[in-house]
């Protein structure tokens, strides 16, 4: 079903310190940055190549206000790994499959992700405790 581990993701409070962090003191490189108001982040990409490279990423993510899904992560659990993304081919595939074997994801179709990609959600209660992301990369990825 699943091609790699596409990037892990961390909530954090504020996104250029978490940045200065990643860059400064752990030597990630910053690949993308982008505001997606629909998911209620603003969010950034870390890692040693390009985008949609083979290597996974780390995704680090700011809520842009208190009651969006990083906003309530933070007040319940603080700071810290709040998903695990694997990317996929064929987004609507692998989602039918999951749904056949009992799966619940979060949307009935898919949404925008980081950079056109494509993304949905298995809850966490039927994934282990983990929030679990597919995504389906942009087109150019
Ligand atoms: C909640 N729970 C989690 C969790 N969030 N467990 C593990 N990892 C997480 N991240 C647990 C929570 O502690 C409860 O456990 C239980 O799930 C039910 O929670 P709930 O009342 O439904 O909690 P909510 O309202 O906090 O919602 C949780 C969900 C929400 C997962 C439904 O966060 C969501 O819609 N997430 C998907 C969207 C998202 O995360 N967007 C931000 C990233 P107990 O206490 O009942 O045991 S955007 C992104 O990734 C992008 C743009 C991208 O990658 O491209």
């Amino acid at each position: 079903l699943f091609i790699c581990v596409d990037h892990v993701g961390l909530a954090v409070p504020d996104l250029d310190e978490a940045i200065h962090f990643h860059t400064e003191v752990l030597g990630w490189r910053l690949l993308h940055r982008e505001t997606n108001p629909e998911q209620g982040v603003e969010e950034a990409m870390l890692g040693t190549g390009a985008v949609g490279a083979e290597s996974a990423q780390i995704q680090l993510l700011a809520p842009l206000k208190p009651d969006s899904a990083i906003g309530k992560f933070l007040d319940r659990s603080g700071p810290g790994l709040q998903q695990m993304a694997y990317r996929v081919t064929d987004i609507d595939a692998v989602c039918a499959v999951l749904r056949e074997r009992g799966v619940r994801l979060l949307y009935d179709e898919p949404r925008r992700g980081t950079a056109g990609s494509r993304i949905n959600f298995a809850h966490p209660k039927d994934a282990g405790g983990v929030l679990l992301e597919l995504v389906e990369p942009g087109a150019g990825h």
